[in-house]
């Protein structure tokens, strides 16, 4: 006989913090960017936030960041959560689980660009976004060569793409035009930096496999996974980890449970060029930041929550 499982819940501590992120209600603004390490997430408040500081600052034991204040009063947090879906999964229910009314959530992070029209330098706003996993059981040992060299098992899966919120998107790209660096003959061959919007992203499972990478160490089955890709999704321009996990929290999120809606963006820095090979140096991914994530900033104060879905309390009053 199988044991009944009873349900296993939802961790908080006796203060009411969640188990991984570990904050509490009125510690996390509706207004959310997310990033992947400590070092960009206290830039963007250095630079951007009132007065350059947070008003509330928590690490967590699992090495999640949260720091939460104002720009030009209005709450914001950021988190730093490092990369990939998983992360991406624990973040979001453990912060729509303290706030409430609406989310509006943007990941300012970095990506790898699969086209000439976005060159290191260039900060793109996806319209949407695919999901590229490994498919585990392709590699299982009682899957036979013959079911491989068929087709009729692949070793990627590519979901639909799905969309982010509109008005964050348009935000974003006029946010970031509106507030260009100037060309700089020190910077990235002295091309001008670039905001460009409207294009598809793939979210990949792995930095490596998913995103068609090479080695010899694993068996991938991935030489044609990029041409493939191009192939199948129109508009793809480029490789990150997290942002069709969003989309897929926001699609998948019960607003009538929750209280408000989750609306979801990104801005990705090219720091890698996948047609050229060029990498980033870390003098200009300071600058990328410093002007990406200000933008990202004035986009999130420019979008409006309905005041019925906005908290009233916080470490910000
Ligand atoms: N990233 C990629 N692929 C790239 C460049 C950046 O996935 O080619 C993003 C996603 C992840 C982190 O957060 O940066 C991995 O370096």
């Amino acid at each position: 006989m199988k044991d009944v499982l009873l349900d296993a819940n939802f961790p908080r501590d006796a203060q009411g913090r969640t188990y991984h992120v570990g904050t509490k209600a009125g510690q996390v603004a509706n207004r959310i960017i997310t990033v992947g390490d400590h070092v960009r997430a206290r830039r963007v408040v250095e630079s951007s936030f009132d007065g350059g500081q947070a008003l509330f600052e928590f690490e967590s034991q699992r090495n999640f960041l949260t720091l939460t204040g104002t720009v030009r009063g209005v709450p914001i947090t950021v988190v730093a959560i490092g990369m990939g879906f998983s992360l991406v999964d624990f973040f979001v229910r453990e912060c729509a689980a303290v706030v409430s009314g609406d989310l509006v959530i943007v990941r300012l992070g970095s990506c790898g660009s699969l086209s000439s029209d976005a060159p290191i330098g260039s900060v793109v706003v996806p319209r949407a976004s695919v999901g590229v996993t490994r498919n585990y059981d392709y590699f299982h040992p009682s899957t036979t060569a013959e079911e491989r060299a068929s087709g009729s098992i692949e070793p990627y899966t590519i979901t639909k793409p799905l969309d982010c919120d509109g008005e964050v998107h348009d935000a974003l790209v006029r946010s970031l035009q509106a507030t260009l660096p100037p060309a700089d003959p020190a910077l990235f061959g002295g091309a001008p930096p670039r905001a460009l919007g409207n294009i598809t992203n793939a979210s990949a499972d792995s930095f490596y496999s998913s995103q068609g990478r090479q080695t010899s160490l694993f068996v991938d089955a991935n030489a044609n996974l990029a041409a493939v890709l191009q192939e199948r999704v129109p508009q793809l321009q480029t490789f990150e980890m997290e942002t069709f996990l969003l989309n897929h929290l926001a699609a998948a999120v019960d607003e009538g449970a929750k209280g408000g809606r989750i609306r979801t963006g990104a801005a990705q820095m090219v720091f890698a060029n996948r047609t050229t090979q060029q990498f980033i140096t870390p003098h200009e991914v300071d600058v990328l930041e410093r002007w990406a994530g200000r933008a990202v900033c004035e986009a999130l104060v420019a979008i409006d929550i309905a005041p019925e879905r906005l908290q009233k309390e916080g470490v910000w009053n």
